[in-house]
């Protein structure tokens, strides 16, 4: 039979150690939800009885570890590349077509609006500044980049196209000889942001990335214009990497009674 107070601390005990078991898994649980990586929790209960001629002592140890690591919390992003166009031209080099400048808002063929300003500033890549397109002309604008130790590329551009929503005259991004996108032609007469998953050229020395535009012989309206285009790598972010190492709690106690 139990005295009053072993049975007060055995209570104590278990109440504490259901404590940080909880306390343990909640910690573990939010930073599992909200970080990319982490390894979970531990728990586990040892008991050990010896018995002298006169007593009977009990060895009780419970223990909660919670989550080995967390490797990675968070994200942050690194450039590779960005340009707004407006002191430079970014340094790509455009062919036939492509010229970089102020768009004027031309008025063109076919109810096509080429677009007043850059989407920053005043500068832009466009297919003819203030004026269509010309007709059966492939059109390239390419830079070539290293990618080398990035990871989860991603490039983000914005588009202003009035191309007319065809397959004759083509707007596409090649990266590498791969059609990455093709644009549908009509923006609406409106600037719009369009974001490419690069993460197949992850950690490539070189990787060229070219806006093509292709024309058919006939029906040339404005064109494809292009602004704020930006290369990034998603990388772990060093301020919130988070190391937690036997976060819990570890208790033992030891029952001595009578035999
Ligand atoms: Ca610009
Ligand atoms: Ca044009």
């Amino acid at each position: 039979m139990k005295a009053a107070n072993e049975k007060t601390s055995e209570l104590q005990s278990k109440v504490f150690l259901r404590f940080c078991g909880r306390f343990a898994f909640n910690v573990a649980f939010t930073y599992w939800t909200a970080c990319t990586k982490a390894t979970g929790t531990y728990g586990g209960a040892k008991q050990t009885r010896y018995t002298t001629s006169e007593h009977s002592m009990i060895h009780r140890s419970k223990f909660v570890l919670a989550v080995a690591a967390i490797l990675a919390c968070g994200t942050a992003q690194a450039d590779i590349y960005s340009s707004d166009f407006e002191s430079d031209n970014g340094g790509f080099a455009g062919t036939n077509d492509w010229e970089w400048g102020s768009p004027s808002g031309f008025a063109g063929r076919f109810s096509s609006t080429e677009p007043g300003s850059g989407h920053s500033g005043t500068r832009v890549w466009g297919t003819i500044l203030g004026g269509n397109f010309s007709p059966s002309t492939v059109s390239s604008l390419s830079q070539t980049f290293d990618f080398t130790g990035a990871s989860a590329i991603t490039m983000t551009f914005w588009e202003w196209v009035d191309s007319g929503p065809n397959a004759f005259d083509r707007a596409k991004v090649f990266v590498n000889g791969n059609e990455e996108y093709w644009s549908d032609g009509d923006s609406g007469d409106a600037w719009r942001q369009v974001t490419l998953d690069l993460s197949a050229y992850d950690g490539l020395a070189v990787v060229t990335v070219d806006f093509n535009f292709s024309s058919s012989t006939v029906v040339e309206r404005t064109g494809w214009y292009l602004d704020d285009v930006a290369i990034f790598s998603a990388i772990p972010e060093p301020s919130s990497m988070i190391v937690l190492v036997g976060l819990g709690a570890v208790a033992s106690f030891v029952r001595r009674r009578r035999k």
